[in-house]
């Protein structure tokens, strides 16, 4: 994934036909699409191999299962073009440490999350799941950009690991905050998806982060 615009596409709509009018429409201003289960059930998991001859694709399907289940799923994610996948950490670190052999180290761990409930049982244990990702191997970690002073938190533990952080713009985040506290990407949806001009809005975020970083 080149670090270029630092915004990676969560691409959550429901059909084939609006996942390649969004990406035709915004592959110039992001570095990587995120797809998560939305698309996949609605498009299929063909859907993967497409979109990654456009952009590198991270598979997000949160895998939080046993190793050996974790295994299969991140070989099926790979095998169909996935640059990188996304994996809860609360499932322990041997399942995290199988994502990581399967994936060749391309995983992130979620941390804490986003949203409101992300403090109920997430924002308590994430020091430890941040502490699980970096001694698993992983590539980097998922930080709130709703709470980027959690970002800045983290970092100390991960050190020079990535940050990729969802939050920005629907979920009331400010892009540039993310990426002053620490973050590497910001990950952006409906702010650009849902937007009049998807175009506009890409090339808004990442003039709003190129201006920060
Ligand atoms: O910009 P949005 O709010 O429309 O979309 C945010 C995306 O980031 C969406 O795909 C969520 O599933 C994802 N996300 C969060 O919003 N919060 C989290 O804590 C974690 C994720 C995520 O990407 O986890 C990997």
């Amino acid at each position: 994934m080149q670090k270029k615009t630092r915004i990676i596409l969560a691409l959550d709509v429901t059909s084939r036909a609006d996942a390649l009018r969004v990406v035709d429409a915004v592959k110039d201003y992001v570095d990587a699409i995120k797809i998560n289960w939305p698309l996949i059930l609605a498009a299929g998991p063909d859907i993967i191999q497409e979109m990654s001859k456009v952009k590198d694709v991270i598979c997000d399907f949160k895998i939080s299962d046993i190793p050996n289940t974790n295994r299969l799923i991140v070989e099926q994610a790979m095998s169909k073009g996935a640059s990188a996948v996304i994996c809860h950490g609360f499932a322990g670190e041997d399942s995290v440490k199988a994502c990581v052999d399967a994936a060749k180290g391309q995983v992130f761990v979620v941390t804490e999350m986003s949203h409101p409930g992300g403090k109920q049982f997430t924002a308590p244990v994430a020091d430890m799941l941040a502490a699980i990702a970096k001694s698993a191997g992983a590539r980097g970690i998922v930080a709130p950009a709703t709470r980027p002073e959690r970002i800045a938190a983290l970092r100390k533990i991960i050190g020079n690991m990535e940050i990729i952080t969802p939050g920005v713009g629907a979920q009331g985040g400010k892009a540039s905050d993310a990426i002053r506290a620490g973050a590497d990407y910001i990950i952006v949806g409906r702010a650009i998806y849902e937007a009049a001009d998807p175009r506009d809005a890409a090339q808004k975020l990442a003039a709003e982060v190129g201006g920060s970083a």
